[in-house]
């Protein structure tokens, strides 16, 4: 069977090359992307068995996300094609300043018609774990419905839950998104949250004081937390539930985006595999900082062999 499953909606990214912006950029670098599709990749990576359950169109941006995906060792048997929406992407830009926007042309896309039907496909996987993220609930009713019956029906199947909001300003009301994300945190077993998001999620008042928003998360019903704070690394859960910082692992930083996703992958994965919170924390740390060095969302994930080198050492700890 399938350790982890992610729900939600994978893209073909273009994005000019390093250094290149969209405004006049001869060409584009093509990518597929998709925050749960990149944690997926990262953990299989790993080694881990990872499944994707999605819609995407029956035209060739489609058929590029199945292609990228077995190739990244992801299970595609839960994804449906469907003939009459398209497969969404979207346009990346970073700018001079390190700045990045992206640019979506995903509404009306496949993934956008997720709904309960796929929520039972993927429970019939019966994976350990699913990962889902605030993006599918952003994404239409039909989505937020896939993910909320996955969230009922996982404690009874005994799949474990890990939620990252992901909140996306270019998808709407970052306010809204929050509050969508907060009435399910109950039914949320591993929150992998950004010091950015932690505020309109958990409404706490200091986003960097790890402390308070792990003691705002179990509030919530949540079971164990990990704070993302960019540059400065993360919060895992140390051995008597406070907050241990640890600190990023990347020198290089070309494209930020992805790493989130990254960490979330090695993390999981080093839990599954019986790693404790701060081993798994490196473990994501480590992938991350491969994916910052490089652009698109997974180019720079270390190879099988290193990434098994990391997991044992996740192990160790
Ligand atoms: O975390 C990276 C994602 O944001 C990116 O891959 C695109 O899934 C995506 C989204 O909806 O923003």
């Amino acid at each position: 069977g399938l350790e982890i499953v992610g729900l939600g909606e994978a893209m073909v990214l273009f994005q000019p090359p390093p250094g290149g912006l969209l405004a006049d950029t001869p060409a584009v670098e093509v990518h597929v992307a998709g925050a749960e599709l990149n944690l997926c990749t990262a953990a299989a990576r790993l080694g881990v068995t990872t499944g994707f359950c999605s819609r995407v169109g029956a035209d060739p941006l489609g058929s590029r996300v199945l292609t990228a995906a077995r190739a990244a060792g992801v299970d595609t048997s839960l994804v449906t094609v469907d003939s009459r929406h398209p497969t969404g992407l979207f346009l990346k830009d970073v700018q001079r300043d390190g700045h990045r926007r992206v640019h979506y042309y995903r509404t009306g896309s496949a993934a956008a018609h997720l709904d309960r039907a796929d929520a039972a496909r993927l429970l019939t996987a019966r994976p350990r774990l699913v990962a889902v993220s605030g993006i599918t609930l952003a994404l239409g009713p039909g989505p937020r419905a896939a993910v909320e019956s996955v969230l009922r029906a996982a404690r009874q199947a005994g799949i474990t839950v890990a939620f990252d909001p992901n909140l996306r300003p270019a998808l709407g009301d970052v306010d809204q998104q929050a509050a969508g994300v907060r009435a399910l945190l109950s039914s949320v077993d591993v929150l992998l949250l950004g010091t950015d998001e932690a505020g309109p999620v958990l409404g706490v008042r200091d986003p960097r004081d790890a402390d308070e928003v792990f003691a705002a998360a179990a509030a919530a019903g949540v079971a164990e937390t990990v704070l993302k704070a960019g540059a400065d690394g993360c919060y895992h859960a140390g051995p008597h539930g406070g907050a241990v910082h640890q600190p990023s692992a990347a020198t290089t930083v070309v494209d930020p985006v992805g790493a989130g996703d990254a960490f979330a992958g090695g993390y999981l994965a080093g839990r599954l595999r019986g790693a404790p919170p701060a081993g798994a924390a490196t473990l994501g740390g480590a992938l991350a900082a491969g994916v910052v060095a490089a652009p698109g969302d997974t180019a720079g994930l270390p190879d099988a062999s290193t990434a098994a080198t990391l997991l044992r050492d996740a192990l160790a700890r």
